[in-house]
């Protein structure tokens, strides 16, 4: 099942199924169920599966705005198709994959080893990305900070998850990240990592019962600028060295996580310097059964 939500002028964010192009609402006025985020909330506190709910509140009339009108870039006053959830928190694990590990630690001078010895040990690296605020959905901007001169994409599996460890849904993410920053010093990682824009996330979920194995999901992405391709790359979730499990139950240890936070599982694919993003930059990772999500790069000050 694909979920998603949509911003209109008159209603706000709506939740909603995605079926054959067609977008229906999920709405339980009732209850005050109207983002996916209370769809998540509402599974949760009635015990239910969330493809479950979805199928018992979903409206039999889809809107008249077809998913090819609403796949378009924000604009005021007119509907389109939002971020697929607000997540309360978004965390993220590094150096999952050896390609991370490898080009980090030829790039640190300083700290030679970091990346290969959290690649390999135990532990896995686990960062907060953000919260909502930070994040943005397809179609809209994504970050680059005034004092960063290579801010990255990160192309990335996204999990959404509830309070017991469960996982909800795929995404398709982009860990914005500026290298720069990161590289001058591991300690800036939080400023490499945490601004506006630093998170998209889209450009539908996909409910869990429709992917039986995530590992087999292919990533790709590319980056344009004007009519040119600068850069492209691809990998499968299955290079990526740790189980989803596994990184769920690090984020759990020692830790209270809401329903409807957001893991992400760490970057396959390694962009070149030169493609060092710029504004307008069009980014777009693809995972075929999930979809594409774009975005433009923007400078945020
Ligand atoms: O410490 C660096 C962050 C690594 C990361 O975000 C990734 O490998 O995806
Ligand atoms: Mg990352």
């Amino acid at each position: 099942m694909k979920l998603v939500q949509v911003y209109d002028p008159k209603r706000g964010i709506q939740a909603a199924k995605l079926e054959n192009d067609k977008v229906f609402p999920v709405v339980y006025e009732q209850k005050g169920v109207r983002s996916l985020l209370d769809l998540v909330q509402y599974a949760a506190a009635v015990k239910m599966e969330l493809p479950e709910v979805v199928d018992e509140l979903v409206s039999k009339e889809p809107l008249a705005l077809s998913w090819e009108s609403l796949n378009t870039a924000p604009e005021p006053g007119r509907p389109y198709l939002a971020i697929p959830i607000h997540p309360p928190e978004v965390w993220a694990c590094g150096v999952t994959y050896k390609k991370s590990a490898e080009f980090r630690d030829e790039d640190t001078q300083t700290s030679k080893g970091i990346y290969d010895y959290v690649y390999f040990a135990k532990r896995p690296e686990l960062f907060f990305k953000g919260r909502a605020g930070h994040c943005t959905g397809t179609n809209d901007f994504i970050g680059l900070r005034s004092d960063s001169k290579f801010t990255a994409v990160e192309p990335e599996l996204a999990v959404l998850i509830d309070s017991t460890k469960k996982v909800l849904g795929y995404m398709v993410a982009n860990d914005v990240s500026a290298w720069d920053i990161e590289r001058e010093n591991p300690l800036y990682l939080p400023q490499s990592k945490i601004f506006r824009g630093c998170c998209a996330l889209g450009p539908v979920l996909v409910t869990a019962d429709a992917v039986p194995d995530p590992y087999k999901l292919k990533v790709s992405c590319t980056i344009r600028r004007g009519t040119g391709i600068l850069f492209a790359g691809e990998t499968t979730v299955r290079m990526m060295k740790r189980r989803i499990e596994e990184l769920i139950d690090f984020l759990f240890l020692a830790n209270t996580v809401p329903d409807g936070t957001v893991l992400l599982t760490g970057t396959g694919i390694i962009q070149t310097e030169e493609a060092a993003l710029q504004e307008n930059d069009v980014v777009e990772i693809t995972i075929p059964e999930i979809g594409t999500l774009r975005n433009v790069a923007r400078r945020i000050g």
